[in-house]
């Protein structure tokens, strides 16, 4: 599913149909990337504003051009199913029901299940649709295996952790089970998906990129991501944080650098160089012996520091992107909960700059608290970080998080807001600025930083 069209293979669903196969069952994927009438190519939208470069030699996408629903039929009845899941972001809800209603007209009695970030954030909300029977809340490799298998042989699966399903007119609400470990996670497998996922832009060249995974989770807790929802939602799973042992990480990279003829690793960690540095040198020794092509990354300014600069660029990084979101002190440390002072994120920047490593910002726009002058604070505070490239959105508050009670008992959303809207415009009603003036530097803001 994809409101967003989508370059990277979805390394999610990636996860859990090579977790089916190497159980031994069989797995189609039908995938809206990549048909005309879903999603908003935001990479164009990006390049127009200059977050994106211009692509020098464009590796042009093949829309399909058949009619998706027709497509969807004729997978259905070919291959018959006998459970059908969906993966979505928030972005998605409108369009995973309008899948999962066709879907039930074509095949009433398969079940379908949704799964991923949405209903993991807003679980009530998605059960209660009629076109979904299940939902599945929070990683599911294990859930999906186990419900595969009972469904295979005919078995009560309404007992299933993580698994919210609907019996007998009552919901069953099950607990989240332990995590399966990194470690123990099959090698991923892309044989099934588009292979136009493999080509990713990078400072406007197109790269045979490869998106991997070498940890889960991220040890801090800004009111505006999933992440400190997700903390809560796993508080039974075992700890969070978690990362792949080296060995593992490389031997998946190895496998995917061979087969499918990777130019460039995205590391997809969310705070990549959070870790001991003793742990990225270990990491670093063995990939540059055995991988040995460069890759990106993204991290937090404050934990870069020169020993592990010095190492992550010896390992091959050529880009890592550091979100500074706000110039504002307050509207940073009290309001998005990142406590990083204005002096340790510039010394992020340059010190990677200093190492022959390109860096990117994140920026959001229409916080909170925001008014003029705390957005003229933020281009003034990349104006002194230097990025490469910059990236600017508005200020979206996801399901579940933090600053979404705020903004809603503030009234500055009413709730119904649709999150796709944060493409185009900004999201919140603020008494500290107007929207127009919020879409005024978004439009201007890399210019502005420049
Ligand atoms: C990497 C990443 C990206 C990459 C994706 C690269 C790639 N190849 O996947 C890029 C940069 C392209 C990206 C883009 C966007 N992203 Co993003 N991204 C992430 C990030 C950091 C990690 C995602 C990931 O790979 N997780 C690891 C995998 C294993 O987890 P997973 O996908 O959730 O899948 C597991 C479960 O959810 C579940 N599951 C998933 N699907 C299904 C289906 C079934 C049937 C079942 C049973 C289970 C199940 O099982 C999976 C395995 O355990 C997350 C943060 C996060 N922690 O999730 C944000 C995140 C998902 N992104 C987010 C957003 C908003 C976006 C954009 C909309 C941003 C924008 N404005 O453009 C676009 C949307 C693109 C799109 N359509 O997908 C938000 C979504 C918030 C929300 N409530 O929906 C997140 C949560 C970050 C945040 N702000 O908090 N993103
Ligand atoms: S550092 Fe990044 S990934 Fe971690 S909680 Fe904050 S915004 Fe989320």
């Amino acid at each position: 599913m994809n409101g967003v069209r989508r370059r990277f293979f979805p390394i999610g669903l990636t996860m859990l149909s090579s977790e089916l196969t190497s159980n031994g069952h069989e797995v189609r994927i039908f995938d809206t990337s990549f048909y005309a009438q879903y999603g908003t190519d935001l990479d164009a939208k990006w390049r127009k504003f200059g977050f994106y470069k211009e692509i020098k030699k464009e590796v042009p996408l093949e829309m399909k051009t058949t009619d998706p629903v027709l497509d969807l039929e004729n997978v259905i009845r070919e291959f018959v199913p006998a459970l059908i899941g969906i993966s979505a972001l928030s972005i998605d809800f409108h369009l995973s029901k309008v899948v999962a209603r066709l879907i039930k007209k074509i095949s009433p009695e398969v079940p379908i299940i949704l799964g991923g970030i949405l209903p993991t954030v807003s679980p009530g909300e998605c059960i209660q649709e009629d076109c979904f029977d299940m939902i599945c809340v929070g990683e599911g490799e294990k859930a999906l295996v186990e419900l595969s298998k009972c469904i295979e042989s005919k078995e009560d699966y309404s007992n299933i952790n993580n698994l919210w399903v609907k019996n007998q007119g009552q919901i069953k609400k099950n607990l989240n089970g332990s995590f399966k470990t990194l470690d123990s996670l099959p090698v991923p497998d892309w044989d099934l998906f588009d292979p136009q996922h493999i080509w990713g832009p990078l400072y406007g060249q197109m790269y045979r990129v490869a998106p991997v995974e070498l940890s889960r989770g991220c040890p801090y807790r800004c009111t505006y991501c999933v992440n400190d929802v997700l903390r809560n939602v796993y508080s039974e799973s075992g700890k969070y944080h978690r990362r792949k042992a080296p060995e593992k990480a490389i031997c998946d990279m190895l496998y995917l650098k061979n087969k499918y003829d990777i130019e460039m690793f995205y590391i997809l960690d969310e705070t990549f160089m959070a870790v001991a540095k003793s742990e990225i040198k270990t990491l670093a020794e063995m990939y540059k012996q055995k991988i040995n092509i460069p890759f990106f990354a993204q991290t937090r300014p404050e934990t870069v520091t020169e020993e592990k600069a010095k190492i992550v660029a010896d390992m091959g990084c050529k880009v890592m992107s550091m979100g500074i979101e706000n110039g504002n002190d307050h509207i940073r440390k009290a309001v998005l909960n990142r406590k990083v002072s204005k002096e340790q994120i510039i010394s992020g920047f340059k010190i990677l700059k200093k190492y022959g490593i390109q860096t990117s910002s994140f920026n959001m726009l229409g916080v909170p608290g925001e008014t003029v002058d705390t957005i003229l604070e933020t281009i003034e505070l990349n104006k002194l970080c230097e990025p490469d490239s910059i990236g600017v959105a508005y200020f979206f508050p996801y399901k579940g998080t933090a600053l979404r009670e705020f903004a809603l008992k503030k009234n500055m959303i009413t709730g119904d807001e649709d999150p796709n809207l944060s493409h185009d415009v900004p999201v919140l009603k603020l008494p500290t600025i107007s929207q127009s003036e919020i879409v005024h530097y978004f439009v201007n803001f890399v210019e502005l930083c420049r």
